[in-house]
């Protein structure tokens, strides 16, 4: 693959750097003190897995923009969509008429997402957005209130969504009062609960019950990787089992693949992994390859319930979107995506591992495909470490490796990094992260 910048870190001033600290003095006075950023550099460019600074500075990209530039950033397919796609229209709106792009779109996604049953699709714009579609989707079929998510959950920003997220700082702290009829509770943390799928699925049906009443239930809604809680991988066991649950009591089951789908995991949607069939996907982040597109892909007299006209908004399935989205697509399949995913997940899991055991900060390495991350502890036991975190992280960034945290205790660093990241950069990228651990353990 060719790339326009070079795949190569490099710093070569201090981060910030002198334009990046002016840009960041009119930031302070022009920019909401409520929008942080946790690189201090200020972005110029990016190409594949690199982002350039506003100082010339080179970062390895290990967000790809949380999860979104999965295919690489600018990359070449996705850029010529957008360029003819915008040429023909910048935007048509499809309440006002529909345009071929919604349809090639919603029928690719259809055949993409698992189960072998009629599925149709409606496209929007942020992962939250799909997120409340969803939720409404599952009420008016069932005629049922309550949505059951889980701890650690993250589902997005709106107020449904924020009702919906686990975690109070920074997502919802002052923010309230939130959407009601939403009910949290635990799901499957391996390393931390112990319990195998089954006894985890179990403890959660039994709350359920007893606390809302499954036939009062119109939608679970979980994350079969959970992304910002920790990258928590359930057990075996635990989302079949929540789906029979689901099944045998008329509710509908909503995978939330906005972080985990779409390739990221080495398969088109995480839920795969599980051999699980969700009745609804919401979609999002790596579908578009940067463009702002979501979508809500499910059973067909799911999706059909809510009157016409009851689902929609102005910028819904923008046919610019859309084209990024089919190009994105496109790109995964003729590249091989997946398979590279795993390949990541193999160097990444093989570099970082032997520090299980041996570094006695790195509690767990864990994850699918290149969704993989680590999870700090306190040297002796499992009280969450986020002190390091802080740590490494800085260090990384100042040998030009950008690295994302997350986790409910913040003590978990996470590797998203653009699925064409060259083996290069990512062996490289590897000493650097495995020499900050080892410095500050
Ligand atoms: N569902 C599983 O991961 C977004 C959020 C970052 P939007 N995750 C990154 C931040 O600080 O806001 C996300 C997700 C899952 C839903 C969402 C929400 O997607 O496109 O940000 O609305």
């Amino acid at each position: 693959m060719e790339f326009r910048l070079e795949q190569k870190r490099n710093v070569v001033t201090e981060i910030p750097g002198p334009k990046s600290k002016e840009l960041a003095e009119r930031r302070a006075k022009y920019v909401s003190n409520s929008v942080g950023s946790g690189l201090s550099a200020f972005i110029e460019s990016a190409d594949g897995a690199i982002l350039r600074d506003v100082d010339g500075n080179q970062f390895v990209d290990f967000g790809a923009g949380i999860g979104v530039t999965s295919v690489g950033n600018a990359h070449p397919k996705v850029v010529k969509a957008v360029q003819d796609a915008a040429a023909k229209g910048t935007h048509f709106q499809v309440n006002v008429a529909g345009y071929e792009s919604y349809i090639d779109l919603a029928e690719k996604l259809t055949q993409l997402t698992p189960g072998d049953f009629d599925k149709k699709a409606a496209l929007f714009n942020s992962g939250a957005e799909a997120l409340e579609n969803a939720v409404k989707i599952a009420r008016k079929y069932t005629g049922r209130d309550a949505v059951v998510v889980f701890d650690h959950a993250f589902h997005g920003r709106t107020n449904l969504t924020m009702a919906m997220t686990a975690k109070n700082m920074p997502y919802k702290d002052g923010f309230g009062p939130f959407a009601p009829e939403v009910y949290r509770f635990p799901a499957s943390y391996p390393y931390r609960d112990g319990l195998t799928g089954e006894e985890a699925a179990a403890r959660t049906a039994l709350a359920i019950e007893k606390q809302i009443g499954a036939k009062n239930v119109a939608a679970i809604v979980i994350e079969p990787l959970q992304g910002e809680g920790g990258f928590i991988v359930p057990a075996e066991g635990f989302l079949p089992a929540l789906v029979k649950f689901a099944h045998d009591n008329g509710i509908v089951f909503v995978a939330d693949e906005v972080q985990a789908g779409m390739c990221r995991t080495g398969k088109w949607f995480c839920s795969e992994w599980d051999g699980i069939e969700p009745d609804l996907v919401t979609s999002a982040k790596g579908i578009a390859g940067g463009m702002p597109l979501s979508a809500v892909i499910g059973r067909a007299e799911i999706m059909d319930a809510p009157h016409a006209g009851g689902i929609g908004g102005t910028y819904s399935g923008n046919p610019v979107a859309n084209a990024a989205a089919l190009a994105t697509i496109a790109a995964y399949e003729e590249e091989g995506h997946a398979q590279k995913a795993l390949d990541i997940e193999a160097k990444v899991k093989g570099a970082l591992e032997p520090l299980v055991g041996t570094v006695p900060t790195v509690g767990e390495v864990r994850g699918r495909g290149a969704m993989l991350a680590i999870e700090f502890v306190k040297a002796g036991g499992k009280e969450p470490n986020a002190e390091i975190v802080g740590q490494v992280v800085a260090e990384a960034q100042k040998q030009g490796v950008m690295l994302l945290t997350c986790g409910t205790y913040g003590n978990v660093i996470r590797l998203l990094p653009p699925l064409i990241i060259t083996d290069e950069l990512l062996d490289d990228s590897l000493e650097v992260i495995i020499e900050a651990i080892k410095k500050f353990s």
